[in-house]
């Protein structure tokens, strides 16, 4: 498996995260966004305003306005093709994830999201997780709990793209999340990432990030891929998906497949072979 080589251990380890060049080839990045455009007219779970608390997915028939380039939220999307599953040990963005995390993990969510361009965004900033996590952060020596990472299936060009906004170092801090203007992409220490289709940042769910607003004249769309330490938990799906039958060993581990029956200890301590599904060939 491929290792972070030293410069991006150093990035990881001081900016809290890594960003891997051409992690998609321009054939995924075509069928990804073809993909996207089609799941808006189908089933799934989006945030519902209004009805829903912050945060919380209900399930909608389609998304409410159809244009490819409107703003979408889509969670839990593996169901909708097999590629969705085989993007979660694709090669080298989770040799890294592997590399950081360590081999005790299982995916625990993935979305698709579109940022579209407009004036009314304006953007926010957070750390991943919910209020549990938002108080935990581990040491600069430690493994983190928990890992996403971020694939652009559009080339951000220029500020104000609903680019993907980090605050570098900022994995080690406490974010001020009842701070009043709350943190955003202004604030001081903001870097929104340019980048390529195809492009992938890996980072903790502990660094300050979230998008910015996008003036740019064309959305943003992008998937998201969530690992965590497996004691954790999915907290995406409750089950292996029906539709990852032809998945591998390790895709079926990951999507929290023990290879028995579950019996109290199950995911608190590991199945013996997790380090060889972990680190075997997919297949
Ligand atoms: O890509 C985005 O627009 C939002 C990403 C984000 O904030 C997140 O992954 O938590």
């Amino acid at each position: 498996m491929k290792k972070l080589s030293e410069e991006q251990r150093i990035r990881w380890d001081v900016d809290g995260y890594v960003v891997v060049e051409g992690a998609l080839s321009s054939d995924q990045i075509c069928f990804f966004n073809d993909e996207i455009d089609r799941i808006r007219a189908v089933p799934g779970w989006e945030p519902i305003p209004d009805m829903l608390p912050r945060g919380h997915y209900g399930w909608v028939e389609k998304c409410v306005d159809q244009d490819p380039e409107a703003f979408m939220d889509r969670r839990d999307i593996l169901p909708y093709h097999q590629a969705f599953i085989d993007l979660i040990d694709h090669s080298p963005v989770f040799d890294y994830v592997v590399d950081v995390m360590g081999t005790n993990i299982i995916f625990s969510m993935s979305q698709a999201i579109v940022r579209a361009s407009g004036n009314s965004f304006p953007g926010y900033t957070h750390t991943d997780g919910g209020e549990g996590q938002r108080e935990v952060r581990v040491t600069e020596t430690s493994r983190p709990i928990a890992v996403k990472a971020l694939y652009l299936l559009s080339d951000v060009e220029g500020p104000n793209s609903g680019n993907f906004t980090v605050f570098p170092g900022s994995h080690m801090r406490p974010i001020q999340w009842r701070q009043d203007p709350p943190v955003g992409p202004n604030t001081p220490g903001a870097v929104p990432l340019t980048g390529k289709a195809g492009d992938c940042v890996i980072f903790p769910h502990a660094l300050w990030h979230g998008p910015s607003p996008n003036n740019s004249g064309r959305a943003r769309k992008t998937l998201l891929y969530n690992y965590c330490q497996m004691f954790m938990r999915q907290y995406d799906f409750e089950k292996v998906p029906p539709t990852a039958q032809r998945a591998t060993r390790r895709q079926r581990r990951l999507l929290g497949d023990l290879g028995y029956d579950f019996r109290p200890g199950s995911y608190f301590y590991v199945p013996d072979d997790q380090t060889e599904v972990i680190m075997g060939e997919a297949g």
